[in-house]
């Protein structure tokens, strides 16, 4: 049914999870790096390596000036928070990405989290996905073996691939307890296959567990796809939505099994994470869903991927797209213009409303995305550009999604359970995009977004300017070109308030790479999370900041964007440090682990990890770090150092947990 489904329907656009490894062949005629074609290990490893598309012709020119207000200008988006960017976890994986229970954390997923809070204040990830739909809270004791999450793989049919889930409390005590570490605050689902009744428990044990920790629920997951996947008659349309939302409203209210006693979550859905799938927004919002919800619901929310490789990775006789041919498409601004136009309308339409509008699931491709394309560089670019189109756009949020080992665009990815005492984790390109854009935005929830149509709005060079607090702070430059001549690197001229504010120097950081196809070893400010399995969630290397003298005659300052590349611009060394957010709390690796640590990073490298402030911050362990052999008295240091550790018991594991036994799929 579902194959049918993918034949007849636009489920192109459809954002599906891959649970079982696909089988993926390689794909088309990539030319692929050795050994890709023989690859037969999981996606996330999968070496596939891309030609870089061409320089374009006629090429960007290769100067171009940015003469920027240093008020802000009409057109830049509305204020945006520094929690902009976050992740979406598929449910079923949480136990890979989270944690294993309660007390044994992913110590680099608390890195990688801790970077992003550093940056922006705080951090929102969701967990959910289309495994939340069939998801039960059972007691712990109905999971065998002490795990929090197993997939009931006897219920796969086939269809949707989707196995049921069974989790229990302790996966909500998981989640707590990494927000008693880090400013981070969670998203769930509510089940929404079956509406009579609802199985609302998780809403009752998320209340009592995770508190104000939970921003919100969502209700229902790409609504617009149900019919294709089986899940309600064809006739199902906005308006039965709608009435279902109404239902839901009133099972809380009925409380007769005290789901919503003090009415605390009530007011926490959002909705309608429609997936592009056959309804518009406004196919919704003419149901005066906003308006009949208007005190329930806390976010309106869409999901959307911009394609699909849903035809490679389910066999499904549909036409498979071959990443090269594609590639190009990622590597562009009108890509993200393109994508985006539809919305606008709606995010303007939140705007009378007085709600704000989330992108609640996105990535790449859904079906896993591209190899060579989604976990290159390239992605990074497209990641950057993206959110920040996002924020310009007046979207209040942008959540990145993470499958398990068989998808190609994790912008993090624990190592497969069986190598998890030799292997830390890979970190993708999405996650830097993610970590860039965050620290694009900053922390102070005063951020206005202006894509300045750089460059005769050339689409291989766009520009953002970012204002905090009324006045021009930093400017975002992109060169998407592929070009190790130099021929093609490209100088924005930049002036502030007619040259009268321009400063006198300006320091910038730079994401590298050599090639958009590079897979790997992409460099933030000369720091890196290194390649696969490689990475504890902390950047590694020296900070390397530039300083560019600006012309104090002409009164601009040029600042030069290598083919491909990235610079964050700022334009003040107030406007510069990526600490203004939370503390730069981060955790060794050595903390209490049950596995041997065999981190292929070097000492040598981490002993410097963490950038210019890490040091001198009292809450930072990484910084003590000199070793990651077992055994290492640094991190237990730091064990001490956090206080509330101690009481609670708390072990941390170092890769996704040779102890995990994951059912099926990879
Ligand atoms: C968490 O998992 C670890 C490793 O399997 C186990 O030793 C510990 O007992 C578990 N904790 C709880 C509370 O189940
Ligand atoms: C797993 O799913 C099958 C088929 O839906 C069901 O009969 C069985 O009870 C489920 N098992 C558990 C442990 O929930
Ligand atoms: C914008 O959205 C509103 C609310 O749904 C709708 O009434 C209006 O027709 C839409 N405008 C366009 C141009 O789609
Ligand atoms: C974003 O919202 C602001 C404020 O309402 C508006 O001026 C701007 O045009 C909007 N941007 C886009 C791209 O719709
Ligand atoms: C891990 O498990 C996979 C799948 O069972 C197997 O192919 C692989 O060889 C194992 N790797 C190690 C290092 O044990
Ligand atoms: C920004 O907003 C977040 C989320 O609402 C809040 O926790 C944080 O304190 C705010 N930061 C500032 C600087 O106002
Ligand atoms: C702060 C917090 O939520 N702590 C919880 C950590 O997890 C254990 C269960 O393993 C709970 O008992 C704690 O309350």
């Amino acid at each position: 049914m579902f194959l049918l489904a993918l034949l007849a329907l636009p489920l192109a656009h459809g954002a599906i999870t891959i649970y079982q490894a696909p089988g993926q062949a390689p794909l088309g005629t990539a030319s692929a790096s050795g050994g890709a074609a023989a690859y037969t290990g999981a996606a996330a490893y999968n070496p596939t390596t891309l030609l870089p598309p061409p320089v374009p012709s006629p090429a960007p020119p290769s100067t171009f000036t940015l003469a920027l207000p240093s008020g802000v200008p009409p057109g830049a988006s509305i204020a945006q928070g520094g929690d902009f960017v976050g992740f979406s976890i598929e449910m079923s994986v949480s136990n890979q990405v989270l944690g294993k229970n309660a007390s044994l954390l992913q110590v680099p997923f608390l890195n990688l989290m801790a970077n992003m809070a550093q940056r922006g204040g705080s951090v929102r990830v969701r967990v959910g996905g289309n495994s939340q739909e069939s998801a039960a809270l059972v007691a712990a004791a109905a999971i065998p073996d002490g795990k929090i999450l197993q997939k009931n793989l006897t219920g796969v049919t086939g269809t949707t691939q989707t196995p049921p889930l069974e989790f229990s409390d302790e996966l909500l005590y998981m989640m707590s307890n990494i927000s008693s570490h880090l400013p981070l605050r969670w998203f769930l689902g509510i089940p929404w296959f079956t509406t009579t009744p609802f199985d609302l428990s998780i809403v009752s044990h998320s209340q009592s567990i995770l508190g104000p920790n939970l921003i919100a629920y969502q209700a229902a997951n790409e609504p617009d796809l149900y019919n294709a996947h089986g899940h309600r008659p064809s006739t199902y349309g906005p308006f039965d939505y709608f009435g279902e939302f109404s239902d839901l409203l009133t099972q809380m209210r009925a409380g007769a099994d005290g789901v919503d006693p003090a009415a605390a979550a009530k007011p926490l859905m959002l909705g309608p994470s429609i997936a592009d799938a056959g309804w518009t927004p406004e196919d919704v919002w003419n149901t005066n869903f906003v308006d009949v919800y208007s005190e329930n619901l806390a976010f309106l929310s869409v999901e959307k991927y911009p394609t699909d490789n849903c035809a490679a990775a389910f066999n499904t006789g549909a036409p498979i797209i071959d990443p090269q041919t594609v590639f190009p498409t990622f590597l562009t601004h009108t890509a993200h213009t393109t994508l985006l136009a539809p919305y606008l309308n709606s995010t303007a339409f939140a705007q009378t409303k007085g709600k704000q509008m989330l992108m609640f699931e996105t990535n790449t491709a859904s079906c896993g995305g591209f190899a060579g394309i989604s976990d290159a560089f390239g992605a990074a670019l497209w990641g950057l550009d993206y959110s920040l189109q996002m924020a310009h756009s007046n979207f209040s949020g942008a959540l990145f999604h993470v499958g398990g080992q068989s998808v190609f665009y994790n912008p993090f990815t624990s190592p497969p359970t069986n190598q998890s005492t030799f292997h830390q984790w890979t970190i993708g390109p999405i996650y830097y995009a993610a970590l860039v854009a965050t620290e694009a935005i900053g922390p102070s929830n005063t951020t206005q977004v202006l894509d300045l149509g750089a460059n005769g709005g050339n689409e291989f060079t766009p520009a953002y300017a970012l204002f905090e607090a009324g006045a021009l702070v930093r400017v975002a430059l992109f060169n998407y070109v592929t070009d190790p001549s130099g021929a093609s690197d490209v100088t924005a001229v930049i002036s502030v308030a007619n040259g009268s504010a321009t400063p006198s120097s300006v320091k910038v950081k730079y994401l590298l790479a050599a090639s958009v196809s590079q897979k790997g070893n992409y460099t933030w400010a000369g720091q890196t999370f290194g390649g696969n399995f490689e990475s504890d969630g902390r950047l590694t290397g020296t900070e390397n900041v530039t300083t560019v003298a600006c012309d104090t005659t002409a009164q601009t300052c040029s600042v030069t964007v290598p083919a491909p590349g990235f610079a964050l611009v700022f334009l003040s060394d107030g406007a510069l440090t990526e600490d203004r957010g939370a503390p730069s709390t981060t955790f060794a690796t050595t903390a209490v682990t049950q596995t041997q640590n065999t981190a292929t990073v070097a000492a040598a490298v981490l002993a410097t990890s963490n950038g210019h402030g890490g040091a001198s911050d009292p809450l930072n362990f990484g910084s003590e770090l000199g070793s990651t052999s077992k055994g290492s008295t640094n991190g237990a240091r730091g064990l001490l150092r956090t206080g509330s550790w101690a009481g609670v018991g708390l072990a941390l594991l170092v890769g996704a947990g040779a102890v995990l036994a994951l059912g099926g799929g990879r």
